[in-house]
């Protein structure tokens, strides 16, 4: 184990931090057995359980789960800042989408960017999604990225060793472990071959598409693993968005002199595909089978959801100009689209938006899912209330959130509690489409801030975009968007990209000033990641917070698996219960949470690992 620098940081806090992480390994023999009465077990486990889990679960820090209130004397203070670490991070992605003046559509569309604890450190590993240069007009060779995090605030560029240096016209990506041998797998969309690779364990992946028969060839964007028929296996579904190719390409303009990227109505659609996993390595395309076959929708998002609350994974998947589809999964492997009639096709006033990312979760605490969506510019960001009864409604300009992303056109987009006070929040990357735009519409511009909106409660949100920070404020062509704790220090940093040109990786600083709780799931009957997984955190002052695990959301990419409770400021909760609903049917229950620590739990044995959060990583980290 590579022992953690902290550079740079006052001798007094390094001090403190010693004897915080010294006190609390001296109190885990006492903790232990006190803590295992504690907890209660249909199939929970103690902490001194012997640990067959994979070594890897959890941050290479020590075990215990001792009170860590010996840590908040060193914990930050100020307000909220998203740093841009990118340079001192050593992140040099840069996004090339072969644009040579032909403006091809697929050009301004891209690209991904997906978490991946590959070598399962307990660190988030990135991986970017690249495009690349038209066979018409090549000039040099451009491969997707794979950084791996350095437990010290850098990354570095493990493309090559790892396998992954394959140029594809990609476009997005997502993560899961597809075989349960406990290591992610990864899945590259692309316009033409889709990509399958195996993460072989040992930093390399292979790829595994013609075997796996996940080829999907046509022009795919966002794509997802989760367990439709719950039999333990992840499977996979591959949104596609229109029908083009080079030969195919239709001529549009904005000023009527020079061309512009086309819209989607000028093309036909393309069904998304369903691939059921076998278990052997191989998956069977089971779209038709399915009642998914449909060549009319121009899908691009895809969040999963069980709007229903019955267990069975449901999908929700935004199309651009047509009517959006929730899937509702009639548990026999088929599912019926009930969007209409919910209340998610179209708008309030019945027409059809540009559905891009989407993400479900509960932000108003009512134990239901609800949706957000990114739209073009004039719609406005959909925000559609779950009511519990099969409906939604879109909230969008009642909560606030329509009028300040009017003039938004917004890509990746998701619920995050940035400022851990427990409430879900909205994190969203916006840019235009067309890089001529503000000459045929002054007020509207190509590069486009991002836009964090605070959920204050009420079903209203506030645009706090302005701050917290610069690095926010600052306009780019954003597309895909996503979130881990980058350095363990509790809070969700960010990292976001931006069409044709390089990546960033936002740090958050100071939201660690609020608890929080962070859970990895461990499936054993269920797939080993515990996609569609329910957690229940309840406070000892009756605060429930229900989180899903799950993959695909945002646009074209994926976020950390582990799901975070914030817990407001501290002593607000001081101990909290978690249940945990497994795909397979499991019910887990755990006592006596303390706040502050990372949990790593396998179905049907409880805590497998307990690991303090260190407040003070973020002050480390490439200062
Ligand atoms: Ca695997
Ligand atoms: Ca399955
Ligand atoms: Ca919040
Ligand atoms: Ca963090």
């Amino acid at each position: 184990m590579k022992p953690r620098q902290f550079p740079r940081r006052s001798l007094v806090v390094r001090s403190l931090r010693y004897f915080a992480t010294l006190l609390p390994l001296a109190l885990l023999a006492i903790g232990c057995k006190h803590k295992s009465s504690e907890e209660t077990s249909q199939g929970s486990s103690t902490l001194s359980a012997p640990s067959t889990a994979p070594s890897s679960s959890s941050p290479s820090k020590p075990t215990t789960n001792a009170s860590p209130r010996l840590l908040e004397t060193a914990r930050p203070s100020g307000p909220i800042d998203f740093v841009d670490v990118t340079a001192q991070a050593g992140i040099r992605f840069k996004h090339n989408t072969g644009a040579f003046g032909k403006k091809y559509l697929p050009e301004t569309m891209g690209s991904g960017v997906c978490i991946i604890d590959y070598d399962n450190d307990g660190w988030p590993d990135i991986f970017f999604v690249n495009s690349m240069d038209w066979p018409e007009h090549k000039s040099a060779k451009s491969y997707p990225a794979l950084y791996h995090n350095n437990h010290d605030g850098t990354f570095t560029d493990v493309t090559r060793q790892a396998g992954l240096a394959i140029e594809s016209y990609g476009l997005g990506c997502a993560v899961g472990d597809y075989d349960n041998d406990g290591y992610d797998d990864l899945y590259l969309t692309t316009v033409g071959s889709n990509h399958l690779f195996h993460n072989l364990g040992n930093g390399k992946f292979a790829d595994v598409t013609a075997k796996a028969g996940v080829a999907s060839p046509g022009f795919s964007a966002s794509a997802v693993w989760f367990d439709y028929d719950n039999d333990g296996k992840l499977d996979l579904f591959v949104t596609h968005y229109i029908d083009w190719s080079v030969d195919k390409d239709q001529y549009c303009s904005l000023d009527n002199k020079n061309k512009s990227y086309c819209t989607p109505q000028t093309y036909k659609g393309e069904s998304s595909h369903l691939y059921h996993n076998n278990g052997n390595g191989v998956f069977e395309d089971v779209t038709k089978k399915a009642g998914l076959f449909d060549p009319t929708s121009k899908a691009l998002g895809v969040a999963l959801i069980d709007y229903d609350n019955d267990g069975w994974m449901d999908l929700f998947v935004s199309n651009d100009t047509e009517p959006n589809k929730l899937y509702r999964n009639n548990h026999d492997g088929t599912f019926t689209d009930v969007a209409v009639n919910a209340g998610v096709a179209f708008s309030d006033s019945g027409r059809v938006r540009a559905g891009m990312g989407t993400d479900a979760g509960d932000f108003d605490d009512s134990g239901f899912s609800s949706l957000v969506i990114g739209n073009f510019t004039n719609e406005s960001m959909s925000l559609y209330k779950n009511d519990g009864s099969g409906l939604f409604t879109d909230e969008s300009m009642r909560s606030g959130l329509g009028q300040v992303t009017v003039q938004s056109l917004t890509f990746g987009c998701f619920f995050l509690d940035y400022d851990l006070d427990g409430r879900l929040d909205i994190v969203a990357a916006n840019g235009h489409v067309s890089d001529d735009i503000a000459v045929v519409q002054p007020t509207l511009r190509y590069a486009q801030p991002m836009g964090i909106y605070r959920n204050i409660g009420n079903l209203r949100f506030e645009n706090v975009s302005g701050k917290l920070g610069s690095a926010i404020q600052k306009p780019v062509v954003g597309r895909g968007l996503a979130y881990a704790d980058f350095d363990n220090d509790g809070d969700l940093d960010l990292v976001i990209t931006s069409n044709n040109g390089p990546a960033r990786l936002l740090r958050n600083d100071n939201a660690n000033q609020n608890d929080v709780v962070r859970v990895k799931l461990i499936g054993t009957k269920s797939n080993r990641d515990g996609i569609g997984a329910k957690v229940t955190l309840t406070t000892n002052t009756g605060v429930a917070l229900v989180r899903m695990v799950k993959g695909g959301s945002s646009y074209l990419s994926q976020s950390e698996l582990p799901l975070t409770f914030g817990l407001g400021k501290p002593g607000n909760a001081t101990s909290a219960q978690l249940q945990i609903v497994w795909p397979a049917g499991r019910k887990d229950v755990i006592k006596g949470v303390k706040p502050n620590v990372f949990l790593t739990i396998q179905e049907g044995r409880g805590i497998v690992s307990a690991v303090p959060i260190d407040f003070v990583a973020s002050g480390a980290l490439a200062r």
